[in-house]
């Protein structure tokens, strides 16, 4: 038994271990056949021997386990050593994921002001009463509150219904000059081919002392900005009303399918609405605390965005997750 344990202290490999549990406790091993002996024992010696037998055994698995692990490693170190992986090896494709096309869009308005230096901000879904609305110039019992269009929470907050919060609560924190977009997703009671419930709005705000900007300032931009996106366009301002701007307009660019000359996307005008901007409201600036200020504003969707750069009609495309429609936005 003795020279059993030993030759496991002395073994070299997992397979030379192997042998030695075979000769140990295999059917024809040593401790094996000494069971079997003890049928011819008679009662007190058979407890004895038995006893003696089991604890042998008991040893021998111990050693041979602790020289298991033992081996087990060496070998791994050895092998970990010796190998080396063919990074040529083909391997099948496990087919890649794509940005989707609404941010793909907003990721490039996002760029055009990044490069004129507007520092991107963001800031919560749930908004408070004061910061979605109040101070944004919209009173109480502006239709633009009511429960229609607007989803409340029980305790009064509620899902923002624009990006202009984040300008609000801009304004709150930092002093003029501000340049400034906020990307992001906003919510409205709304549910058809061209609204969802939930969509994507970039919009803008730069503040600087008074005088300092102009409605020129901010027509010039937008024009740069639409040709950015849409290439050479016409570019139209409407006079428009924003409670949070004053004077307020509309913009239209001239239609980028028919050039102007009328089709069913432009309803036949040569037209296609695509921003709404202004100059700050007075009382925008007093709900903040800015005084003696100019600024400008405007606000977009991106999903109208993406609709007209990728000639899609119903804005369920880009909600239903259809691998076939998104695979062609690669
Ligand atoms: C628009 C149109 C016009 C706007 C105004 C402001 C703020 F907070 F500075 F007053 N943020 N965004 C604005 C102005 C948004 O979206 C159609």
């Amino acid at each position: 038994m003795d020279s059993l344990i030993n030759e496991i202290k002395s073994a070299q490999s997992s397979a030379e271990l192997e042998e030695l549990r075979i000769k140990a406790l295999g059917k024809k091993g040593i401790l094996t056949s000494q069971f079997a002996l003890l049928k011819n024992l008679d009662e007190e010696e058979k407890k004895g021997k038995a006893k003696e037998l089991n604890q042998l055994k008991g040893e021998f698995e111990r050693e041979w386990m602790l020289k298991k692990e033992i081996i087990a490693t060496e070998e791994l170190h050895k092998k970990l050593l010796e190998e080396k992986v063919d990074m040529t090896l083909f391997t099948p494709s496990k087919g890649v994921g794509s940005a989707h096309p609404v941010m793909i869009t907003m990721e490039r308005i996002v760029d055009y002001f990044v490069s004129l230096n507007f520092a991107i901000k963001s800031g919560p879904l749930i908004e408070d009463d004061f910061h979605n609305f109040e101070a944004l110039n919209l009173p109480k019992y502006h239709p633009a509150r009511d429960m229609q269009d607007t989803f409340y929470f029980k305790d009064g907050m509620l899902l923002r219904t624009h990006t202009s919060p984040v300008q609000i609560r801009t304004m709150e924190k930092e002093t003029p000059p501000i340049r400034m977009i906020c990307p992001g997703a906003v919510f409205r009671r709304d549910y058809d081919l061209t609204h969802t419930p939930m969509f994507h709005q970039v919009e803008g705000l730069v503040v600087e002392e008074e005088g300092k900007v102009s409605f020129a300032n901010l027509k010039y931009i937008l024009e740069d900005f639409l040709r950015f996106m849409f290439g050479e366009v016409q570019v139209r301002f409407r006079t428009s009303f924003f409670p949070f701007t004053e004077p307020s307009a509309e913009v239209d660019i001239s239609c980028i399918f028919c050039h102007g000359k009328g089709c069913r996307v432009c309803s036949h005008t040569g037209w296609l609405e695509v921003l709404g901007c202004g100059l700050v409201d007075e009382n925008v600036f007093k709900a903040v605390g800015y005084k003696n200020v100019s600024g400008y504003a405007f606000g977009l969707g991106v999903e109208r965005f993406a609709m007209l750069i990728h000639a899609v009609s119903d804005l369920r495309a880009f909600f239903e997750s259809d691998l076939r429609v998104l695979e062609q936005f690669r």
